[in-house]
């Protein structure tokens, strides 16, 4: 791990949290067993609409400098690339209004998000024919991964800015992933590192009972 890559809270109340989640997966918590495949509602089964904007993190929140923060994307490109925050604020920049939808049950309407889109990214990186899978890498140690397909979704962004100012540390600044079709665990803060892969490699709650995927109209919450 690098310098500002520290895990958050240790020992006990970081494995608790950890713990309770799980095992709201192994008993299959906030599933109504009425999925909305076809989105008829914009609120997916099992939610309910919040007009505040909740904080999850696992205990910790990094405090990344603007000038320490380094985004690395790498693995399987033709074209690797660690650019510094000014280098990615001179990217080609994206606003997208979408909503969130956390598995813990609160979903955020109208989210207003500036950033440098997916699609950008994919452009400038070239992944290989043979890449199937991204893994996003935080700086609070978390990983979260989604298919190649997913990531490139026209929606997709790498957010500095929410509502027009820059995105506070809380919620994942300097950048957060932000992919608004999946369950927002999927939105990794603090994102450092985008690594391709050919094969798929499950994250931090993928690899803890929630689900690899997570559609929430198909309530995709748990494994
Ligand atoms: N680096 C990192 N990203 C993360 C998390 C985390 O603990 N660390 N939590 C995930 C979860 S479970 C959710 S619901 C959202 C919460 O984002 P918010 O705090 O901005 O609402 O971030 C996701 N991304
Ligand atoms: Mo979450």
């Amino acid at each position: 791990m690098g310098e500002d890559e520290k895990p958050g809270l240790g020992g006990q109340s970081r494995d608790k949290l950890i713990r309770s989640k799980e095992k709201w997966a192994e008993e299959g918590r906030l599933l109504t067993g009425a999925p909305d495949p076809a989105h008829r509602n914009r609120l997916p089964p099992g939610q309910r609409e919040v007009k505040t904007w909740p904080v999850l993190d696992l205990g910790g929140q990094p405090d990344v400098k603007p000038e320490n923060w380094r985004l690395q994307v790498l693995g399987l490109v033709e074209n690797p690339v660690a650019l510094t925050l000014t280098q990615f604020m001179a990217l080609p920049q994206t606003e997208l209004v979408s909503d969130i939808h956390c598995v813990t049950a609160w979903s955020r309407f109208d989210n207003r998000w500036q950033g440098v889109a997916s699609r950008t990214l994919l452009e400038l990186v070239k992944p290989k024919p043979e890449t199937r899978h991204v893994v996003f890498h935080s700086y609070d140690g978390y990983t979260t991964n989604v298919r190649l397909p997913v990531f490139a979704e026209d929606d997709v962004l790498l957010a500095h800015s929410w509502e027009g100012k820059p995105l506070a540390r809380e919620h994942g600044g300097p950048v957060r992933v932000v992919i608004p079709r999946w369950y927002f665990w999927k939105s990794a803060k603090w994102v450092t590192r985008i690594v391709f892969h050919e094969r798929d490699r499950p994250g931090f709650w993928e690899t803890r009972g929630y689900h690899n995927d997570g559609d929430p109209w198909n309530e995709e919450r748990y494994s």
